[in-house]
């Protein structure tokens, strides 16, 4: 009895799901990475705040060999795999960077917060290839939640540089079918929205090596998904969802300084959310909060019930300086129901 209702709620949710993520948020779809992928690097001009800025970003190979992908964007891919399947990454490295020395002249992915095998960690102090690599590591129900992933080549630059992206671990049915909940045993939610919170600062992108800019990091440019969204009109993301659903935002901190993440309304006013997973981790208890800390290289999920009337809710991330978490600015998203 019980197992033929968890069953009818599994379909549910895989029914609902898929009909909200035909309007979600402008991320792009997600790869399960045990169908075996190849990524790639190649470098792209991003204007921000009026500057055009060089960056490396992570992104699907596509026929005409590396450096050459379809659509590079910042952040790369969403990857995705379940519990108990083998990821099978590729990572194709274009070119050997000028002016770095051996290894920190090539690229890695590296799964943070994931105890992959060391010969996958893509650490090249370890001895992690940095000219191209294979990655193959299976997760457990423990790392269901929001992950990430980076270069670990001169990590200061290349991150700084635009190598990450999101990286989620999925709860899975008998069948290996993904099933929309928080954590293991957690709740289901009917929408996701993942956040990759990330900063710039423009004088890393042109230095290189032990150049005396790396020590003091001064960002001038604060992202969502990529996008600086710096006002409630002019957003960074956008998720559109149906009234009264769950929503799990799962939040990725690739950013270089402190952050705080709030969900106001249009009075301004800050709703509350549930804490679930903190670094991939579910929390023994979940916590009931309207405001988080996300710190760099950290992730958190956290899930909101949305009001069951039609309406707006503001997700934003104010960004503050690691020596005395003064405020440097704040990146809105929009919430819409309806
Ligand atoms: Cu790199």
């Amino acid at each position: 009895m019980k197992n033929s209702y968890l069953f009818l709620t599994t379909r549910l949710v895989q029914l609902i799901l898929g009909a909200c993520f035909l309007f979600s948020s402008t991320q792009s779809s997600a790869i399960d990475v045990s169908g075996g992928i190849t990524l790639s690097v190649q470098q792209i001009s991003k204007t921000l705040g009026g500057t055009a800025i060089d960056f490396w970003v992570y992104c699907v190979m596509n026929g005409t060999g590396p450096g050459s992908c379809a659509d590079p964007v910042l952040p790369g891919p969403l990857l995705e795999l379940g519990v108990g399947a083998q990821a099978n990454i590729t990572l194709m490295v274009p070119m050997m960077m000028a002016g770095e020395p051996a290894p920190y002249d090539g690229h890695t992915i590296h799964f943070h917060g994931l105890d992959v095998p060391q010969g996958e960690d893509g650490v090249p102090e370890t001895g992690a290839a940095t000219n191209g690599d294979t990655y193959t590591f299976s997760v457990d129900q423990r790392y269901i939640g929001a992950h990430m992933y980076h270069c670990h080549v001169h990590t200061v630059k290349h991150l700084e540089m635009g190598m990450y992206g999101p990286f989620v671990v999925r709860a899975v049915d008998t069948g290996g079918n993904f099933i929309a909940t928080i954590n293991d045993g957690g709740p289901s939610y009917d929408v996701e929205w993942n956040m990759v919170l990330s900063t710039v600062d423009p004088r890393y992108h042109s230095a290189i090596g032990d150049d005396v800019v790396f020590a003091s990091y001064t960002p001038q440019y604060y992202l969502i998904n990529g996008n600086e969204g710096t006002s409630r009109t002019t957003p960074a993301d956008t998720l559109t969802a149906t009234a009264g659903a769950t929503v799990a935002i799962r939040l990725m901190g690739l950013q270089s300084v402190n952050a705080t993440f709030q969900i106001l309304d249009d009075a301004g006013s800050s709703q509350t959310f549930t804490l679930y997973n903190l670094d991939g981790y579910a929390l023994t208890s979940p916590m009931a909060t309207s405001e988080i800390e996300i710190s760099p290289g950290q992730t958190k999920d956290i899930m909101i019930t949305l009001p069951a009337t039609p309406g707006t809710l503001f997700p934003e991330v104010t960004y503050r300086r690691l020596r005395d978490d003064a405020p440097y600015a704040k990146v809105y998203t929009t919430l819409n129901f309806n």
